[in-house]
């Protein structure tokens, strides 16, 4: 009897240094930066809590076991002989099946609370593409960048152009598959955003050649300066062409696959581009002015630049950007030397 008194006293003392200092929210989660974080969070502290008492019952047990009754010098009898325990397995039953019980009630009262409908939510259009995220805001303002107003509730709606991606804000704790397929298959993501800050959308589904690099940013900022940063994002550019043209490119995800600076990315560098003469695949050359910028832009597997994959760079730009953008991207491709 005193053994169970001490084991369960080593048990009670084991669980709680587990649990205070060790297995914390605090010390395991990032920072707790949306309102459907809590429910999540006090998910994960229950479990913390059970892991504690679990690991300290089988690991005391275990070195009690070892330590008190190991065999002593000269003790050479053969050790006693069970035939089961009844009491012991109806125990090891019932309990297990209540927590689990249990941990599925208070599941199913958090993806309640995660997913809990404010009529008045502000919606936002997600599109995931490879290796790009692009955001869509009410008014038919762009960005590559997600900002978000603190304390409202956001509604993505989100769809891929091509592969299964996966939205994840470790800070917000939700997480939400992204299927291509169009209208139907719109995936919605709830976010209450409750903390200032700047933070980073991760792509969680393996996704392709630079699924690791699949990054945006988000950051949650005052009523006041989302508006003032939302009237900034229109696809009106009133500044110069080159200035304007360096806008398309970051919007429309282009530096994801093209440097700056003369390294390869995916597609060729734009260093020195414009005025150079490009090597194509079928062995000719060609001066790379503004109908050859044009013409890769509006069917890339048209004219292919030696040693790359004339299948890689979206045929689809054509659709999305206008005449005049496309000149303004020209002109900023130009101003790259
Ligand atoms: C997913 C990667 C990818 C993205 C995104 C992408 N490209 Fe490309 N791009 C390529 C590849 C690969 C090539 C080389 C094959 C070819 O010539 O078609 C290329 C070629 C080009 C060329 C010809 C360059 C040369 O040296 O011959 C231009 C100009 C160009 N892209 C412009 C753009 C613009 C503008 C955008 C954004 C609106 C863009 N690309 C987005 C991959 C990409
Ligand atoms: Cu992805």
């Amino acid at each position: 009897m005193i053994h169970f008194v001490v084991v369960g006293i080593l048990t009670l003392l084991s669980t709680y240094g587990l649990y205070m200092f060790v297995l914390t929210n605090e010390i395991l989660l990032p920072i707790q930066a949306s309102e459907q974080a809590i429910a999540i969070d006090n998910l994960f502290d229950l479990h913390w809590l059970l892991i504690s008492f679990f690991f300290s019952l089988i690991m005391v047990f275990l070195v009690y076991s070892i330590v008190v009754f190991r065999r002593r010098k000269g003790d050479e009898g053969a050790g006693e002989h069970f035939e089961g325990n009844t009491t012991l397995e109806i125990i090891w039953t019932i309990v297990p099946l209540i927590i689990v019980l249990f941990i599925a009630f208070r599941g199913s009262e958090a993806l309640a609370d995660v997913e809990r409908r404010d009529p008045n939510a502000y919606e936002v259009t997600v599109i995931a593409s490879q290796w790009n995220w692009q955001f869509e805001y009410p008014d038919g303002e762009t960005s590559s960048d997600l900002v978000l107003p603190k304390d409202t509730q956001i509604l993505l709606r989100m769809y891929s152009q091509d592969v299964i991606h996966s939205f994840w804000v470790p800070e917000f704790r939700v997480k939400q598959d992204i299927l291509p397929g169009g209208e139907e298959y719109i995936r919605e993501l709830r976010i209450t955003p409750n903390e200032l800050g700047d933070f980073k959308i991760r792509c969680a589904e393996l996704c392709g050649q630079l699924h690791y690099s699949m990054l945006a940013d988000v950051s949650v900022v005052t009523e006041s300066k989302f508006e003032v940063w939302l009237s900034e994002q229109s696809d009106i550019c009133e500044l110069d062409d080159i200035t304007c043209g360096n806008k398309w490119v970051e919007k429309n995800g282009c530096v994801a696959c093209h440097s700056l600076t003369g390294e390869v990315i995916v597609g060729p560098s734009w260093l020195g581009l414009y005025g150079s003469e490009v090597p194509l695949d079928d062995g000719t050359t060609v001066t790379a002015n503004e109908e050859y910028i044009r013409n890769s832009i509006l069917q890339p597997a048209s004219q292919v630049h030696e040693g790359f994959n004339g299948n890689l760079m979206p045929p689809s730009f054509g659709d999305t950007l206008s005449a005049e953008q496309i000149d303004q991207i020209i002109a900023f491709i130009q101003s790259i030397k």
